[in-house]
């Protein structure tokens, strides 16, 4: 899945932990690829000659294709990355293109397909990429959208252009990156081919027969990424899934069909423990479409958290200003569930840092309930306003912008920057949100009912605070008992390892640096955070102690500035139990503490799996099943030996290792494998927080089985 995506890292001494090694490339400078796509003039078709121009390269050629060797140098500045991102990143392109012909309406399907060997193959319905010489190109539109960087699907005109982030470089980039691709036109009533090896065609586009009775218009493309580029070249079907169905919400009535035509030993998970391949995947496929866009999307969302609606409909408006070129939609429906899940997009990219389109949200939300609440004399002269905490709660919320000059910041680059879009939310939601509560006073009633009780559990839950706070003041300083703090007061190389379980905990403080890592044992599971009241959970002394410790507090007041730890390490056990304790810790960080996570502040430890003990040298830690027969293979290959019997020896549990050991091989910085947590995308992490999390036990335990090891709910 691609939510929490997750980057190993051997983080031996080195503090660049955002550049990490594994996923290569710069994000954060990667996001301003869509300031020039604009086409390059207008094709008219009746104007051209159909005949193509023979097959000689001159200069211009050559200045062509020193643009696509560009991209081969510098991949990570054109698809952010040369690690699993920037792989799926080439499919997204090119279905871009194809999305960009269905919204101008002469598209209405987009297949997609990953072929046995992970070449992926994308076909759309729309007019096809122009087939004739393009003016003062001396070449096919199709060559000329192949080699030519920014020469992507806009030939000009056609409604508003909108681009996304890293989206919108072209086809070209795709071409830049792959061994070969394949071209096939539906278009001016033939077929049309051309293929190209290492970037260049093999032959000029070529006019093959002529379309069947009823075959459509389109475009064909087939792409086969590059391994000297790419860290990995396989294709990840729940990546592209969530992604598909997430673009199909995004785009109201747009049809998406993915299929797998891969086997499983290439498809298929590890499952944890048995080393064997057992989870098959075999030629799957799955079509997405939705009548009501993200009206639908919200619908899935509530239903896919277990959440009752406090109202049976989902509210959902869309309005457009032509003159700045914005269009906006909004979802919502309130449940009785506790935390908020409010998503935002632009340009249907997802962007969880928020920006300004999620500010108009909150800002009109919040003075609107209070405004009505006012009215309506549910809140009195003497009451306080309602927070935005308070208004939120138990939300479940998609607010979409579409605009044609995206600007986005932030470290990742999904926050969006364009003033105009906070002011038209802003004035979309007060208008629209309050033409729905005075049409529907009874529903509003109960929505902000029920905002009031938020409001009361959290000032309830406030003052306990104060008096356990004014209490510890005087123990020590502030801090919980359980916590052995580190000496440094640097929170930049501070570390807090959350440790499952007292004996590990033991061997945690005996084997850390105490000058920079601190440790916090936790007795057994932590409270549910998904399905508590937040009262309830600051009453859990577990969960006060983990707030405290890292210092920031918590939910909208949550301070980043204040936090006394840049690395939080949730530390357990490497098997199923392990795995329920992870995410727990980390259900309590993504709805309470989660600028922590988008700060890239919080990692899995990885604890190895096995000790191969070579009868003549250093131990060796394996820490995936697929290492150890590695390692074992060139072991056996050197020449080395197992002694018999207890050679592979298994950890069953961190409480297994010495203090030495648990040092060696899951503290020290040298040694180390940590798994950054990100939020790839909030929309699907919420939604596999909720089912993990959620009232059905059995989908949960299936999960964590399957991803206990490789951490794929967690990985690109
Ligand atoms: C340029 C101009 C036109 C369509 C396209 C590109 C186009 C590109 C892609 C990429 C994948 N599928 C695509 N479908 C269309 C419009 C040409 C016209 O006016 O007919």
């Amino acid at each position: 899945m691609a939510d929490l995506e997750v980057d190993s890292m051997n983080d031996s001494g080195n503090d660049e932990i955002h550049e990490d090694g594994k996923d290569s490339g710069n994000e954060a400078d990667s996001g301003q690829m869509s300031a020039d796509q604009e086409g390059s003039g207008q094709l008219d078709d009746a104007q051209l000659d159909d005949t193509l121009a023979p097959e000689h390269y001159d200069a211009s050629d050559l200045r062509v294709l020193e643009g696509l060797e560009a991209v081969r140098i510098r991949p990570g500045m054109y698809i952010g990355s040369t690690g699993p991102r920037g792989l799926h990143h080439l499919v997204y392109e090119i279905v871009d293109n194809s999305v960009d012909e269905a919204l101008a309406g002469f598209a209405s399907h987009i297949e997609v397909t990953i072929l046995a060997d992970n070449g992926v193959r994308v076909t759309d319905d729309g007019r096809g990429i122009p087939v004739d010489e393009v003016p003062g190109e001396g070449v096919s539109g199709v060559e000329t959208v192949m080699t030519k960087l920014h020469a992507g699907g806009k030939f000009g005109g056609g409604g508003y252009a909108v681009s996304g982030g890293l989206h919108g470089v072209g086809i070209s980039v795709v071409n830049a990156l792959s061994t070969r691709v394949d071209i096939e036109v539906r278009r001016q009533g033939f077929h049309w081919t051309q293929t190209y090896v290492d970037q260049h065609p093999t032959t000029h586009l070529i006019k093959g027969g002529p379309l069947a009775e009823g075959e459509s218009t389109g475009t064909t493309v087939t792409f086969w990424p590059d391994k000297a580029i790419f860290e990995s070249t396989v294709y990840d079907f729940e990546t592209l899934r969530s992604r598909f169905q997430q673009m199909a919400f995004l785009n109201k009535g747009l049809k998406i069909t993915l299929t797998d035509l891969r086997h499983t030993d290439t498809a298929g998970d590890e499952v944890a423990g048995d080393g064997d391949n057992v989870v098959e995947e075999l030629h799957q496929t799955v079509t997405y479409q939705y009548a009501n866009g993200i009206k639908d999307y919200v619908e899935y969302l509530v239903k896919s958290r277990k959440a009752t609606p406090v109202e049976d409909n989902v509210i959902d408006f869309e309005a457009e200003d032509l003159t700045i070129g914005i269009s906006a939609e909004v979802a919502m429906q309130w449940t009785t569930a506790y935390s908020e899940s409010v998503h935002t997009f632009a340009n249907t990219i997802s962007t969880t840092e928020g920006g300004t389109h999620e500010e108009g949200f909150r800002a009109a939300l919040t003075s609107l309930v209070n405004r009505y609440a006012r009215d309506k004399s549910l809140l009195k002269d003497k009451d306080d306003n309602l927070s935005g905490d308070d208004v939120r709660e138990g939300l479940t919320a998609v607010v979409s912008v579409k605009l044609t000059n995206p600007q986005f910041e932030g470290q990742t680059k999904t926050k969006l920057g364009n003033s105009e879009a906070k002011t038209f939310v802003q004035r979309v939601m007060t208008d629209r949100l309050g033409d729905w509560f005075d049409a529907h006073p009874g529903e509003a009633r109960n929505i902000i009912q029920k905002a009031m009780e938020a409001s009361r559990a959290r000032m309830a839950a406030k003052k306990a605070r104060e008096n356990t706070r004014r209490k510890s003041i005087f123990e020590t300083a502030g801090m919980p008992d359980k916590l052995k703090d580190c000496q440094s007061n640097n929170p930049e190389e501070c570390e807090l390892f959350i440790v499952e379980g007292d004996s590990a905990g033991g061997s945690a403080i005996q084997g850390r640096d105490p000058i920079t890592q601190a440790i916090l044992p936790l007795r057994g599971k932590i409270l549910n955070t998904e399905r508590a009241s937040i009262d309830r959970m600051m009453k859990s002394e577990t969960i006060e102690s983990l707030i405290t410790a890292v210092g920031g507090g918590y939910g909208e007041e949550f301070n980043l500035d204040k936090v006394r730890y840049h690395k939080v390490i949730i530390m357990a056990d490497a098997d199923v139990d392990g795995a329920h304790i992870a995410t727990l810790n980390l259900t309590l960080f993504f709805r309470y503490m989660r600028p922590m996570i988008t700060a890239g502040y919080v990692y899995v430890a990885m604890p190895p799996l096995y000790r191969l003990k070579w009868t003549k040298g250093a131990h060796d830690f394996v820490y995936t099943d697929a290492e150890r027969d590695r390692v074992l293979a060139q072991g056996k290959a050197a020449g080395r030996q197992l002694p018999k019997g207890e050679g592979i020896q298994r950890y069953k549990g961190l409480g297994e290792m010495s203090y030495q050991e648990l040092w060696e091989t899951t503290m020290d910085p040298v040694h180390r494998v940590l798994k950054q947590i990100h939020i790839e995308d909030a929309a699907q992490a919420d939604e596999t927080f909720s089912m993990l999390m959620g009232d059905e036990v059995e989908p949960r335990r299936l999960f964590i089985q399957r991803n206990a090891r490789d951490a794929r709910f967690i990985d690109a």
